[in-house]
C-alpha cells in the first residue's frame, strides 16, 4: 500500500476534510518531508492545474498524484449528476470528464463524490438510478480509454441518499456494463455506516480502487477511536495495492495533521509490511 495526503485548491471548501490549502507547491514540499508517496488533489476546474508545472513539481519531489477529486463542481456551481434540470447535469458530466482528462494524464483516476448527487423530493428513485448508471457507464467507459479506473465513492446518509454501504454500491456497480468504474472505501463514511468495515472491505474486494484514510471523527488515523488494526488486516488479505489516502480534517492543524497520518502509515502499514 502506499500514502497520500490531500490539498484542496478550492477555498470555497474551507472547512472541508482537506489537510492542506496554502497551493501545490506547499502541499508537495510538505508532502515530501513527511515521506508521501502521493499527493490527492481537489482542484476548482481540470484548466485551472497547469499541467507542465506539476509535472515538474511532482517529480522535484518524487511525488505522484493518487486522484483528483471532482467535488468543485459541486461546492462552487451546485452541479451535480441528478439536478433536476438536465442543462445542470451536462455541466455536471462535462466538469467531471475534463478532471478524468487531466488525471489521466497524471497516471490517476478521477473521484466521483459529492459530484453523484442525491434522489431528490419527487425523482424517482429508479429515475435517479437510471441517470446515475448513465453517466457512470459514460465516464467510466471514457477514463478507460485514457487508462484510468474512474472512481465512486459511497456516502454517508447526511451527504447522500443514494448508496452508503460499499456492499449496495458494489451490486450497483455489478448492474452496470463497464468494469471500469472501482469503489473509493472511505473509512469515515464506513464508521458511520457498515456494521462492520473490515467486512465491508473483504466483501467487495474486487471493486476497491482507492481508500480515504481517516479515524472516526475525520481526523488523521490514531486521533479517533476507530480500531484501525482490523481494517488495514483486511486491505492486506484481499491485496490491496492502492493508497490510503489522508482525506482528513486540518485539525490541530494542517502539518499536526499530515504529521499523524504518515506516522500511523509508517507504523501501522509500513513496518508491518516490510
Ligand atoms: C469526498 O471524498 C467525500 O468523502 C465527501 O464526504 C465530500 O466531503
Ligand atoms: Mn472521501
Amino acid at each position: 500500500m502506499r500514502s497520500a495526503i490531500t490539498v484542496s485548491l478550492v477555498p470555497q471548501a474551507k472547512g472541508g476534510p482537506f489537510v492542506f490549502w496554502d497551493g501545490l507547491e506547499s502541499a508537495c514540499e510538505s508532502a515530501s518531508a513527511l515521506g508521501f508517496d502521493a499527493i490527492e488533489i481537489f482542484p476548482p476546474a481540470a484548466d485551472a492545474i497547469d499541467r507542465p508545472a506539476l509535472h515538474a513539481l511532482l517529480a522535484r519531489h518524487s511525488l505522484r498524484v493518487a486522484a483528483f477529486g471532482t467535488g468543485g463542481g459541486w461546492v462552487i456551481h451546485q452541479w451535480h449528476l441528478l439536478h433536476g434540470d438536465p442543462a445542470v447535469r451536462k455541466s455536471a458530466r462535462e466538469f467531471i470528464r475534463q478532471i478524468i482528462g487531466l488525471a489521466a494524464e497524471f497516471g490517476a483516476p478521477a473521484i466521483i463524490g459529492s459530484m453523484q448527487g442525491r434522489v431528490d423530493a419527487g425523482l424517482p428513485r429508479a429515475q435517479a438510478l437510471e441517470w446515475l448508471g448513465d453517466a457512470l457507464e459514460d465516464l467510466g467507459g471514457h477514463a478507460e480509454r485514457l487508462g484510468a479506473p474512474l472512481l465512486y465513492e459511497p456516502l454517508n446518509r447526511y451527504e447522500t441518499n443514494l448508496f452508503n454501504t460499499l456492499g449496495d454500491a458494489a451490486a450497483f456497480l455489478d448492474s452496470l456494463r463497464t468494469r471500469n468504474v472501482k469503489l473509493l472505501a472511505d473509512l469515515f463514511h464506513m464508521n458511520i455506516e457498515e456494521s462492520s468495515p473490515a467486512d465491508a472491505l473483504r466483501d467487495a474486494a474486487r471493486h476497491i480502487g482507492h481508500v480515504h484514510f481517516a479515524d472516526s471523527n475525520r481526523r488523521a488515523v490514531g486521533f479517533g477511536h476507530t480500531d484501525i488494526a482490523p481494517i488495514l488486516a483486511a486491505l492486506r488479505d484481499i491485496g490491496y495495492a492502492g493508497y490510503l489516502s489522508g482525506e482528513i480534517l486540518p485539525l490541530p492543524d494542517s502539518h499536526a495533521a499530515a504529521a499523524q497520518t504518515a506516522r500511523a502509515f509508517q507504523t501501522l502499514v509500513s513496518t508491518a509490511h516490510a
